[in-house]
C-alpha cells in the first residue's frame, strides 16, 4: 500500500482544453500507475498481457485486431469500485459523467452468487463508437444493499446506514469540477489536473485506521459488506487489462508462480469466434492496514480484499444469441453434474461445438451476434438484384460484416470473481424475502437512466444496415428488422 501521493502526470499541460475522452484516458492511465504501486502483481499481469498481445499480433497478423486495434487493447482497462448508498452512487456517476461514461446494464449479484454478495451493480462506460475507439475505459460499480433482510437484520441495517451516512467519499471540489467537465465536455488544463488528482485520490487505499470490531461484525455477514461499509473511504477493487489470448496468459502467469483461480470464466476456449467475455483472476496478497482496536490503540492488521483480473473480449451477442448462450451454460451445468469426472471446460467446448455456428458469417446470418455492415466495394457482377436478407447478402458477397466487441459484463462471471476471492461464504437467511431491485430501481437511485446494453448494440447495427439498404436500393425495414419479418 502506498500512502504517498501519485506523482502528477503531464496530461493536459500542453493542450489548451482537455476534452472528456482525454480526461478518461488520463484517469485510466493514472489509476493504473496508482494500482501498480498498491498491488505489485498487477504490474506483472499488465506486462504479461502486453507480451501475449504482441505475440498474438505477430502470429495472427491483422486478424488479431479484428476486435480492436492493438493500441486500443493495450490501453484498455476496466476498474471495479463499490459504494454504500444511493447518494454515494450518484456522486460516482457525476465523476464518471465528467469522463463521458454512462451507466449501462443492471447486474444482480445477490442472486448470481452462492456466497453472500449483497450488491447490485451497473457499469459506467462510453457508449458511442467513436468514444469507445478513443478509450473504452469502463468501471463495474456495485452498490451495497443494506435493505436486503436476508443479509442484514434491522439492527445491523440501522447501524450500517448510520455509518454510511456519516462518511464522505468524494470532496465537494472534486464533484464541482466533475459537473463542470460534464456540462462543458472539457476542462481547462489546470482544472483538469486538479480534477484528475482528486479523482484518483478518491480511489486510493486510505491510510486511516479501520475500526476492527465494526469491520469484523460486517465480515461475519459478508466480506463484501465489510469491504464497502466497514471503512470510511472507498478504493479501487481491481483494474483489469485486456488480453488477446487468455489461455496463453493463464499459462504464462502460472509459469511465473502466480496462483490463478482454477478456471477461466465465461465461454470456453474453442475453434469458433470469440464471443462475449472470458475472465480469470489471481488473489492478491494480504495488504497491511492500520486497525483501531476497541481500547483505541492502533495496530497493524492485514486485509485481503483486492486482486488481479484479466479478460479477453469477444463479439457482442444479440438478445437471441444471449438467450442461446444462457441455455448452453445451463446445458453445460447439467452435463457436468451428470459426469463429475470430466472437466467442465471440456464439456463446454463440446456443447459449443454442437450448438453454436463456427463462423462469424453464420453468427451474423442467423442474427445471433452484432455486427456493423458495409456494402462491398466489388459487388457480384452477375446481373442479379441484391437479395433482401442479410444472410444471402453476406454469402453472395454483396455486404461485409465487422463484429461489434462486447463492451459489458456477465453476471455469473462477476459473481464468480467476487466469490473466488472471498475467504468465507458469509451468512444469508434465505427464509426471508429478498428486497427487490431492478434496472428501473437503479435508474431511480442514480437519477439517471441505466441504459440497456442490447439497445446500444442494436442502434449501431441498425444504423449500418440502414446505410447498406440505402446504397443497395433495398427496403430498409426488411433489412433492419429481419426477425420481425421472418416471424410476424
Ligand atoms: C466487481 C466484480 C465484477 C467483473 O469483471 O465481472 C467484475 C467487484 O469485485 O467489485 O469486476
Ligand atoms: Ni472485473
Amino acid at each position: 500500500m502506498s500512502c504517498e501521493p501519485v506523482p502528477p502526470g503531464k496530461e493536459g499541460r500542453t493542450v489548451k482544453r482537455v476534452e472528456q475522452w482525454q480526461l478518461r484516458a488520463a484517469f485510466a492511465e493514472r489509476l493504473s500507475r496508482m494500482y501498480g504501486k498498491e498491488v505489485p502483481a498487477y504490474t506483472t499481469l499488465v506486462e504479461v498481457s502486453h507480451e501475449v498481445n504482441e505475440d498474438v499480433l505477430r502470429t495472427r497478423g491483422s486478424a488479431a485486431e479484428r476486435l480492436g486495434s492493438l493500441d486500443r487493447v493495450t490501453a484498455e482497462r476496466h476498474g471495479a469500485v463499490r459504494v454504500g448508498t444511493p447518494a454515494e452512487l450518484r456522486q460516482v456517476a457525476r465523476i464518471f459523467a465528467a469522463l463521458g461514461m454512462r451507466p449501462v446494464g443492471f447486474y444482480d449479484l445477490r442472486e448470481a452468487a452462492v456466497s453472500a454478495v449483497p450488491v447490485v451493480s451497473t457499469a459506467f462506460r462510453p457508449v458511442d463508437a467513436e468514444e469507445l475507439a478513443r478509450n473504452p475505459f469502463r468501471v463495474f460499480t456495485s452498490l451495497l444493499t443494506p435493505g436486503d433482510p436476508r443479509f442484514f437484520d434491522p439492527g445491523l441495517r440501522a447501524r450500517l446506514e448510520a455509518f454510511l451516512a456519516g462518511r464522505e467519499l468524494f470532496p465537494p471540489e472534486l464533484l464541482a469540477l466533475a459537473d463542470r467537465a460534464a456540462a462543458e465536455r472539457e476542462l481547462p488544463p489546470e482544472q483538469a489536473e486538479r480534477f484528475l488528482r482528486l479523482a484518483v485520490g478518491a480511489f486510493e487505499l486510505s491510510c486511516e485506521p479501520v475500526d476492527r470490531a465494526w469491520y469484523r461484525t460486517l465480515e461475519r455477514v459478508s466480506a463484501v459488506a465489510a469491504d464497502i461499509g466497514g471503512v470510511r473511504s472507498t478504493h479501487l477493487n481491481h483494474l483489469t487489462p485486456r488480453v488477446l489470448d487468455i489461455d496463453e496468459l493463464y499459462r504464462r502467469m502460472t509459469a511465473r508462480g502466480i496462483e490463478m483461480i482454477d478456471t477461466i470464466q465465461g465461454p470456453p476456449g474453442w475453434q469458433g469466434p470469440d464471443v462475449l467475455l472470458r475472465q480469470t483472476s489471481f488473489r492478491a496478497l494480504a495488504e497491511t492496514r492500520a486497525m483501531r482496536t476497541p481500547d483505541g490503540s492502533v495496530v497493524d492488521g492485514a486485509l485481503r480484499v483486492r486482486f488481479g483480473e484479466v479478460e479477453a473480449r469477444g463479439i457482442a451477442l444479440t438478445r437471441e444469441g444471449r438467450a442461446r448462450y444462457d441455455e448452453l451454460v445451463d446445458l453445460v451445468d447439467r452435463r457436468s453434474a451428470r459426469t463429475p469426472g470430466r472437466r467442465r471446460e471440456e464439456i463446454a467446448r463440446e456443447v459449443w461445438e454442437q450448438h453454436l455456428p463456427r463462423t462469424e458469417r453464420e453468427l451474423a446470418a442467423r442474427g445471433l451476434a452484432h455486427f456493423t455492415f458495409r456494402t462491398a466495394a466489388d459487388p457480384p457482377r452477375d446481373g442479379t438484384r441484391p437479395p433482401a436478407d442479410i444472410g444471402t447478402l453476406l454469402r453472395r458477397g454483396w455486404v461485409h460484416a465487422e463484429p461489434l466487441v462486447y463492451e459489458d459484463f456477465l453476471p455469473r462471471s462477476a459473481a464468480g470473481i467476487f466469490q473466488s476471492n472471498l475467504t468465507s461464504q458469509g451468512t444469508r437467511d434465505n427464509s426471508r424475502e429478498a428486497a427487490a431491485y431492478d434496472a428501473g430501481w437503479l435508474s431511480g437511485a442514480l437519477e439517471r437512466e441505466v441504459l440497456d446494453p442490447f439497445a446500444l448494440y442494436e442502434q449501431q447495427q441498425h444504423r449500418s444496415l440502414a446505410r447498406v439498404a440505402h446504397e443497395l436500393g433495398l427496403d430498409r425495414t426488411a433489412l433492419v428488422h429481419p426477425v420481425h419479418r421472418e416471424h410476424p
